[in-house]
């Protein structure tokens, strides 16, 4: 099941093992993304409005790190043109595979079609980019090791069609430390609000230590640029969560 809430970290653990994304994750991150990534759902719904915006004719879109196909989802259903598919990438196949039933029940819930979606179990890295006219990152760069990003950008600028979009979504760092001190603080007061205890909200954050590595916004527009978008800039932010729209 996919609706269930997330209390994997309500219980003292003695040794915090680094966040995976296996089953016992997968069975409950609709209800963790939502309660501890501030602004979650209008990213995704503003994905949406994006796809409607930049999707080309003739063209391949895709969903890097797609966990569950949220995003996948709010594209195909804002899709105006035709001949149109999704890439949908993840490297969890407990992820995948609860994606695939989602997107059956999607599937049904619209008969008169929506784009088509191909599920790929892989490392975002090894999946080649072509003629591509939107390319989501959302809340999955911050995953990839930080030396190894630029060239993963690189290859996304390489593969989008002139005039074509990357949305990037991220948790950001800052290098004023007591601003930094503050955004923690006001996500963990978020986190709290939705009902995180102390003792989850800090076992999670060891368990993300050294797995998510969030960088400055500046760092995130200079790799971009570097990479080879033209105009780079965040659209969203709400404390140290933000997205970026990155034009090709
Ligand atoms: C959403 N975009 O709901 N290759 C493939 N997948 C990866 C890799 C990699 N190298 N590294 C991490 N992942 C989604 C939310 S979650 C964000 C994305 C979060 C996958 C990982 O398995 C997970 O499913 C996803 O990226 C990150 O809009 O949980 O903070």
């Amino acid at each position: 099941m996919s609706n269930s809430r997330d209390n994997l970290y309500a219980v003292p653990q003695l040794d915090i093992a680094g966040f995976r994304f296996d089953k016992a994750v997968a069975s409950v991150f609709p209800d963790m993304i939502k309660r501890s990534v501030p602004g979650y759902e209008t990213i995704i719904a503003m994905t949406g409005t994006l796809a409607e915006r930049y999707v080309q004719a003739n063209s391949h879109c895709y969903d890097l790190g797609c966990s569950l196909g949220a995003s996948t989802i709010a594209m195909r259903h804002h899709i105006s043109h035709p001949n149109c598919d999704i890439v949908a990438v993840d490297n969890s196949e407990d992820m995948l595979k609860q994606c695939q039933s989602i997107l059956h029940k999607d599937d049904a819930s619209a008969p008169s079609g929506l784009s088509p979606v191909e599920l790929v179990c892989g490392n975002v890295q090894d999946i080649s980019i072509v003629n591509a006219s939107m390319v989501v990152l959302n809340f999955t760069l911050q995953f990839i090791p930080v030396e190894q990003r630029t060239e993963l950008l690189h290859r996304i600028a390489d593969g989008l069609l002139p005039g074509g979009v990357l949305v990037l979504s991220e948790k950001v760092a800052f290098d004023d430390p007591q601003h930094q001190e503050l955004m923690i603080e006001l996500h963990h007061n978020f986190k709290r609000a939705n009902g995180y205890s102390d003792l989850e909200i800090s076992q999670k954050r060891s368990a993300l230590d050294d797995v998510l590595v969030p960088e400055t916004l500046e760092v995130n527009r200079k790799r971009l640029r570097k990479a080879g978008f033209s105009s780079v800039d965040v659209w969203f932010q709400c404390f140290n969560f933000a997205s970026l729209i990155a034009i090709k």
